[in-house]
């Protein structure tokens, strides 16, 4: 008898009031595994008309290049100067945007040639970029995400990313899905969910286990870096710097 009873106060426990809605976490299935250059040094990566655009990083290293989906050929590049460290890219109109790490310099290319229009300079570490529509946004690596005029490059506000009032540090490669900012935090397999509205963090991703351990061995993959939507189909990719794979994955509601 004491049992039932026992039982019958864990099972009243289990009905009681719901604890704090914590912030749902998802897991993923992957859909597809397309083959990665296991050279590139991913910083930046974005989807469009069929192709990823992918910017690498390291001095001596960077680049722009248009790259096709199913087979990972690059099938344009561009060499950024040496002295610079390639960072975050984005597509506005016919350009590409691009960020560089420490040197406070931007640069504006041609999407269709590649061809380098411009320079521009902004304050700080620059480290990955997205856009909305309307304004392009910018992180550095800080909690902060920084709003910009995509005509003119400067800044129009900037967004406090927090989870229960504390500062979410490290936000790094973007990318705009469905109304919410994706940000992937630099050194770990998580990507944030990020409200642009409040800043507040409405999701974690753990993509932990994507890449698998043969592939990190044969290849020397660093981090995971590159999120790209493909709003026409729905499709999300992911990828990480020396990845020898890019990932279409999707999302899985973890039950708590
Ligand atoms: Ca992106």
């Amino acid at each position: 008898m004491r049992l039932i009873i026992f039982l019958a106060v864990l099972a009243s426990c289990a009905c009681g009031p719901a604890a704090p809605a914590g912030v749902p976490e998802y897991g993923y299935q992957v859909v597809h595994a397309y083959p990665h250059d296991p050279s590139a040094f991913t910083q930046g990566l974005l989807y469009l008309d069929g192709f990823l655009y992918e910017s690498t990083g390291l001095e001596f290293q960077s680049s722009i290049r248009k790259v096709r989906l199913e087979t990972g050929e690059v099938v344009q590049l561009f060499n950024i100067p040496q002295q610079y460290f390639g960072e975050g890219i984005i597509n506005w109109k016919d350009r590409l945007i691009e960020l560089t790490y420490k040197t406070q310099v931007g640069f504006v290319y041609d999407l269709g040639t590649f061809k380098l229009q411009k320079q521009f300079e902004y304050p700080g570490e620059g480290w990955g970029l997205a856009q909305d529509g309307k304004r392009i946004i910018m992180s550095d690596g800080t909690h902060e995400l920084r709003f910009w005029d995509p005509e003119t490059l400067k800044e129009t506000g900037r967004l406090s990313v927090t989870e229960d009032g504390q500062p979410v540090k490290n936000l790094n490669e973007l990318e705009w899905i469905k109304g919410e900012i994706y940000a992937n935090i630099w050194g770990t397999e998580k990507i944030a969910r990020i409200d642009p509205a409040s800043g507040k963090v409405v999701g974690w991703i753990n993509l932990a286990g994507l890449l698998e351990p043969a592939d990190r061995k044969n290849s020397q993959p660093d981090v995971l870096n590159g999120i790209a939507y493909d709003a026409e189909h729905d499709r999300l990719f992911v990828t990480g710097k020396k990845w020898p794979k890019l990932f279409e994955i999707k999302l899985v509601k973890k039950v708590n």
